[in-house]
């Protein structure tokens, strides 16, 4: 019998092929833990406190039932999370609107901005307003930038607000693709006061309504008429979310925009204005589709009212204003 007659050797070079095959699998294997565990950040940023599981607010709800984060002062370490988003370079864009003498809140707007959102990332500003010559010259630091955009005038609030949906999705479209990761949009009459940073970064992050956020969802001031396409039924929603401040990843804000603002004109066209216009589509939207992190009201509190014990901090909060001074035919 000869021994090495061709298929013996055949079997014996697959078999040795087989081996080699796995070996490099298993070795890939082995090594695929060391080198996650190269890719780690300064020493220096995991060095921070115990986390505790067992231990944390008792005094609000930290977690939706769909199992999104609710963002209150206390429940993360902002050094932590800073040190996490800074490994991965992002970029984050945010919208103000100031039509007509709404201009007038920009400067404290920009210059808190300045001091507590996103403060040590690249972060890029749109102001889109009829008004550039008022928009004022505030001092940038370093990776920050600022882009004001032209719109037309308008008198009636309603197209304002129509347009602002319409103006993000372009926006997206146009400018950010490739160029940021993250977008808020946030109302301009309005000032930091905290930190508004990492924490608040997700795929699509809304903000609680300071004003309904202790209340039963039957007293939401949700669109009531079937015939609107931001219609909630009673005995549905989970939380009152504000229009004036909410953000995510580029392609969830973008699909979120474009669905709001198509859901808003088609509306328009049978001659229904939804109850709290484009902030009624948003809450309509924030029902159907999660969002993915949600922010308490710390990230939109209202000047005008007092403090609650859960309210811990004051991160963003919307001035005091004289509605026969700044709104048209007010
Ligand atoms: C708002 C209401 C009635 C008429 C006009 C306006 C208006 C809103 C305006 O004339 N110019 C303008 O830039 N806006 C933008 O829309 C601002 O970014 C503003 O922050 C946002 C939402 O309007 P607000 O802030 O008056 O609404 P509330 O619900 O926060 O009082
Ligand atoms: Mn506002």
């Amino acid at each position: 019998m000869n021994l090495f007659n061709g298929k013996t050797v055949t079997v014996i070079l697959l078999s040795v092929l087989l081996l080699g095959v796995l070996y490099c699998y298993m070795y890939q294997s082995y090594r695929v833990v060391p080198l996650e565990q190269e890719v780690v950040r300064p020493d220096s940023s995991l060095k921070y406190t115990q986390p505790s599981i067992v231990q944390g607010r008792t005094d609000v709800v930290t977690v939706t039932p769909w199992l999104a984060p609710v963002v209150w002062e206390g429940t993360f370490n902002p050094v932590l999370l800073d040190s996490i988003y800074k490994s991965k370079n992002i970029s984050i864009a945010a919208t103000v609107f100031a039509v007509g003498k709404y201009t007038m809140f920009l400067k404290d707007f920009l210059e808190t901005a300045e001091q507590h959102f996103f403060v040590g990332f690249r972060v890029h500003i749109y102001v889109f307003t009829d008004r550039p010559n008022e928009v004022p010259q505030v001092k940038l630091a370093a990776g920050r930038q600022l882009t004001v955009r032209s719109v037309p005038s308008s008198k009636r609030w309603q197209e304002i607000s129509a347009r602002r949906m319409e103006l993000i999705q372009t926006l997206i479209e146009e400018k950010l693709r490739n160029h940021a990761d993250y977008i808020f949009c946030l109302d301009v009459d309005s000032k930091f006061h905290g930190r508004w940073g990492t924490e608040s970064l997700g795929g699509m992050v809304a903000v609680v309504h300071p004003g309904y956020y202790r209340d039963s969802r039957s007293r939401f001031p949700y669109e009531r008429r079937p015939k609107s396409r931001a219609y909630v039924a009673h005995g549905e929603g989970d939380f009152y979310y504000c229009g004036g401040a909410f953000g995510g990843v580029l392609h969830e804000v973008h699909l979120l925009a474009k669905t709001c603002r198509s859901n808003f004109e088609a509306d328009a066209k049978e001659g229904i204005e939804a109850a709290w216009q484009e902030e009624s589509h948003l809450n309509r939207y924030m029902w159907i589709n999660k969002p993915s992190k949600v922010l308490s009201p710390e990230y939109l509190w209202q000047d005008f009212k007092s403090r609650n014990p859960e309210i811990h901090i004051i991160r963003f909060s919307g001035v005091v204003k004289n509605y026969a001074e700044i709104r048209p035919n007010a």
